[in-house]
């Protein structure tokens, strides 16, 4: 049974637009720019982030009015430093309330972006973020309830890249060849505007697949090694990316940070809110080489094109994988095991967790501080896949209907996919802060419903 219409863009108007006046690999990558902190001192950066809308050009030639952190998408890349605490103060210029979440960050449920704890118009909010954990590539984004997936889609998201010592001392690629891809997908009006529509009849229209905020780009890359962060940002999209030649990808972390291993794959899943991070060697190749980074998940030519990689030069390479980039901690003992049941109301039709929709007042798992515990995540929709974030807490994936999981997934993650019918079990451990945190699937349309809340209790 379809889903009710509750976007702004009716069910008569979802006849096919008119093909934008593009084709893809016409504009080049970009890099979102790395925000300079208003204040730097031994022991803190703090940095001052505007939240407002601005006119910018994502389809050549054309004007989209996007809500922006600085007016750009996506947001300037944030710095930091593992054991050098940030403070960024965020300024809301737009007309709706925000919320900024640090998705993957361990902070006090205060500076975490609560979906109720909104920054109002015109007003701003002081977030206080610890980075005590090892380097990872977050993102923030928003997460005010109710208006999350809008203001993601209409911009709101950006990177937030953590760096430490052990990750230094490994000479993985560097400087210009360590390169953020944040993938989107985007419905554009012949004017250039924005559709948006939040359930998922909107996932179909969206078929402009975007990088860094640009169309199907082309990347001009040196015959060398490359470092990639590839964060899928989308709000419902699940891609499935391989290199157009078959060939080989060598993943080296995951949401929470580097791997144990490195892993050679042929292609991987990122879901909504997953990141991966691959090193791509183009040594093999000749100049004039163009390899297209693919998704086989796409449903027509448009959506399993992302972008195109140029080899156009060659250039010198003191970049290394080592065979062992960050050793995994003994598991530690789990003291409860929880049911989380994925599933649809049969009479609303509305998406939940263990049968109820989320109520910002009602505490749905209490678990101790420093206790880890076993998650299991059922998905028992039939047609619609979710995947579960939880705030606060990192976790190992155990297993996958009782199966060990991919080596992709060998290490601390935040986000999981869970296929329908699938049990995944995966291992959180409640660390630093006591209160109330949100754990949710990330499929944006989902998430308004399909949203829990854990008090982490002393
Ligand atoms: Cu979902």
């Amino acid at each position: 049974m379809a889903l009710p219409f509750k976007g702004d863009f009716q069910a008569a108007d979802a006849r096919p637009l008119p093909p934008l006046p593009f084709l893809p690999f016409q504009v080049p990558l970009t890099v979102p720019p790395v925000a300079r902190p208003v204040r730097s001192r031994p022991d803190t950066d703090t940095y001052q982030i505007t939240m407002r809308q601005a006119d910018v050009e994502i389809i050549p030639g054309i004007r989209t009015r996007i809500w922006g952190y600085d007016g750009i998408f996506p947001g300037p890349t944030i710095k930091a430093r593992a054991g050098k605490p940030v403070v960024v103060v965020q300024r809301n210029e737009l007309d709706v309330d925000t919320s900024v979440h640090l998705h993957g960050g361990i902070q006090s449920p205060a500076n975490d972006g609560h979906p109720t704890d909104v920054i109002k118009p015109r007003s701003s909010k002081r977030f206080y973020y610890p980075n005590a954990a090892p380097a990872a590539p977050l993102w923030y984004h928003d997460h005010a309830h109710g208006n999350e997936a809008r203001s993601v889609y209409m911009g709101l998201a950006g990177l937030y890249l953590v760096s430490d010592e052990l990750e230094d001392s490994l000479r993985l690629p560097s400087g210009d060849y360590d390169v953020p891809l944040v993938i989107t997908d985007r419905l554009f009006a012949p004017n250039g505007s924005l559709i948006f529509i939040n359930n998922d009849h909107g996932l179909g229209l969206r078929r402009t697949i975007l990088v860094n905020g640009r169309p199907q780009p082309y990347f001009q890359v040196a015959a060398r090694k490359y470092r990639f962060r590839l964060v899928n940002a989308s709000n419902d999209r699940i891609y499935e990316l391989r290199l157009s030649n078959g060939r080989e990808m060598v993943q080296i972390a995951s949401d929470s940070g580097l791997l144990p291993r490195p892993v050679a794959m042929s292609s991987f899943e990122l879901s909504p809110a997953e990141r991966v991070e691959v090193v791509i060697d183009f040594s093999a190749y000749r100049p004039g080489t163009r390899l297209i980074l693919h998704n086989s998940a796409g449903e027509d030519p448009l959506t399993q094109t992302i972008m195109r990689f140029d080899v156009v030069r060659t250039a010198p390479d003191e970049s290394h994988i080592p065979d062992t980039l960050r050793p995994l901690p003994p598991a530690e003992k789990p003291v409860t095991e929880r049911d989380f049941i994925m599933g649809r109301n049969p009479r609303t039709h509305e998406f939940e967790i263990n049968g109820k929709v989320f109520d910002p007042d009602r505490v749905d798992v209490r678990p101790r501080l420093g206790s880890t515990e076993i998650w299991r995540i059922h998905n028992a929709t039939s047609d619609a896949r979710h995947n579960f974030h939880t705030h606060l807490a990192r976790f190992r994936v155990l297993d996958r209907d009782g199966n060990p999981p991919g080596p992709g997934e060998s290490g601390f993650k935040d986000t999981v996919a869970v296929r329908p019918g699938e049990t995944v079990r995966i291992l959180p451990r409640f660390l630093e802060f006591t209160g109330r945190y949100v754990y949710h699937c990330h499929i944006l349309a989902h998430a308004h419903h399909m949203m829990g809340t854990m008090e982490v209790v002393p």
